[in-house]
């Protein structure tokens, strides 16, 4: 057996969103997500819309004791522009949503759990995606500084950690390349313009967030971080891999930790003939936003060879340049669609952090091992599901991260996705990653093995394997 010791002070936790929690309770508008439904409902997995959720919104004292359970000392959500901001043009607020959020701080602050809140969890405001295109439009852009402002002025003296977005890249991904997020367009020079859009309006909230010189308080990023492998040692390969970093992570992670935009990206851009429009003032924005720390997402790798087949798209998409590949000898997670399991790649994600951006502090923001209801099987006499698959594999992956942290990498931190079972967009609940199990008929949270030795993780600082 060996021993695996955390830094002091190590914060653990979990990560949600509102959207993804709250329910539909008073909220002030609707956002892109129950637009959809409305349009769509057959899209998502048995047709459950958001409106179905874990119900935070009446139950946030219930589960902040939940959290205490299984030993959270912190915790991730995020607040809802449509459910804080009622007039978007006048930037009037919902009264309800500011008590909501207070009471809900409020209550993990006295019950020792620090609240880390982010700003944008993939949920536009359906009238502004209608009326403006969302983040296809710049006015948008700086509403949503203004909004953030909002939040910050409202609630910064609670929030140590401010978090402008929640894996940035996804709704470009799913918007506007690859059908999986509303408006389900499908056009790559749209999608550029966007994600530059949403890199500024990150940049933005940093400087409204620096002007007000909050004490105590830190701003950061989440990013969705993917480490590419190859199929083989060929050249063909590496260059392959070498773009899928360069167009999924170094898009992101570059301009919004390093404060620069890799002039290699420009020039894919300016050859696939689908470079933004930009300024050079808002250039400058960019690339003087600093923020105080990153969080990382991490799930599974990505496999990649060079393009084998021709590229049978009408638009432009990052797999011009390669192709994704399945690795013949690697691990599944059966109950994930055959997701690979690469416990290593939080290793090589923890070295690039450190060697190529500053060794910036960081903390790993979502790690999740998804399984289904059937596959975690019912209570037994103990009243706990048992989904020991989940710490296993949990183990593994944080072996890996301490021996990163061992060699000097400056992380902070775990959460897991997530808290208790909670709805996954167009998945729905297909798909559990819970300490707590939600029984969709009565709301209530069955607790989940894994809960108890992540108690012990957290208060010890330390696991045995
Ligand atoms: O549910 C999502 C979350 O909103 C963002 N990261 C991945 C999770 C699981 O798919």
């Amino acid at each position: 057996m060996t021993k695996y010791t955390f830094p002091q002070n190590f914060m653990w936790g979990a990560a949600a969103s509102g959207i993804q929690t709250e329910g539909s309770t008073n909220k002030a508008n609707d956002s892109i997500w129950d637009l959809w439904h409305q349009k769509s409902p057959e899209r998502f997995y048995r047709g459950i819309s958001s409106e179905t959720v874990t119900d935070t919104y009446h139950r946030y004292q219930e589960d902040v004791q939940n959290m205490k359970k299984v030993g959270f000392n912190s915790f991730r959500t995020s607040i809802q522009w449509s459910r804080l901001i009622k007039d978007y043009e006048t930037g009037e607020v919902c009264q309800d949503a500011v008590a909501f959020y207070n009471n809900y701080l409020d209550e993990m602050i006295a019950n020792g759990i620090e609240p880390m809140m982010n700003l944008y969890h993939f949920d536009m405001p359906a009238e502004l995606q209608e009326k403006f295109g969302g983040f296809e439009s710049k006015k948008v852009v700086d509403m949503f500084a203004d909004y953030a402002e909002t939040a910050f002025k409202l609630f910064g003296h609670k929030v140590k950690y401010w978090i402008t977005f929640n894996e940035p890249i996804v709704p470009v991904e799913g918007g506007y390349l690859y059908d999986f997020h509303y408006p389900c367009k499908k056009d790559g020079k749209l999608a550029v313009q966007v994600a530059f859009n949403i890199i500024l309006a990150h940049a933005k909230a940093v400087h409204r967030f620096n002007a007000l010189e909050l004490e105590n308080s830190k701003i950061g990023i989440v990013l969705n971080l993917t480490p590419s492998y190859t199929r083989n040692d060929s050249e063909e390969d590496k260059k392959a891999a070498w773009y899928a970093d360069l167009l999924f992570n170094r898009s992101f992670l570059d301009p919004m930790v390093k404060n620069e935009i890799p002039q290699e990206l420009c020039d894919v851009l300016e050859e696939q003939g689908v470079t933004p429009e930009t300024t050079s003032k808002e250039v400058e924005l960019i690339t003087t936003a600093k923020v105080e720390f990153l969080g990382v997402n991490y799930y599974v790798p990505r496999r990649v060879k060079a393009r084998e087949a021709s590229y049978d798209l009408d638009y432009f998409t990052p797999e011009v340049y390669f192709e994704n590949y399945v690795n013949p000898e690697g691990r599944f997670n059966p109950y994930r669609d055959n997701n690979e399991i690469l416990p290593t790649a939080v290793y090589d994600i923890a070295k690039n952090v450190q060697e190529n951006y500053g060794n910036i502090p960081w903390y790993l923001a979502e790690i999740g091992i998804a399984m289904d209801v059937e596959s975690e099987g019912e209570p037994g006499e103990d009243g706990l599901i048992d989904d020991s698959f989940r710490t296993g594999l949990m183990k593994e992956h944080l072996v890996q991260l301490h021996r990163a942290i061992q060699e000097g990498s400056n992380c902070f931190g775990v959460h897991q996705w997530t808290f208790i079972d909670n709805w996954s967009w167009l998945n729905s609940f297909k798909r559990r990653y819970g300490f707590y199990r939600l029984d969709l008929e009565t709301g209530d949270r069955i607790p989940k093995k894994h809960g108890l030795w992540f108690k012990e993780l957290a208060t010890t600082g330390s696991f045995e394997d």
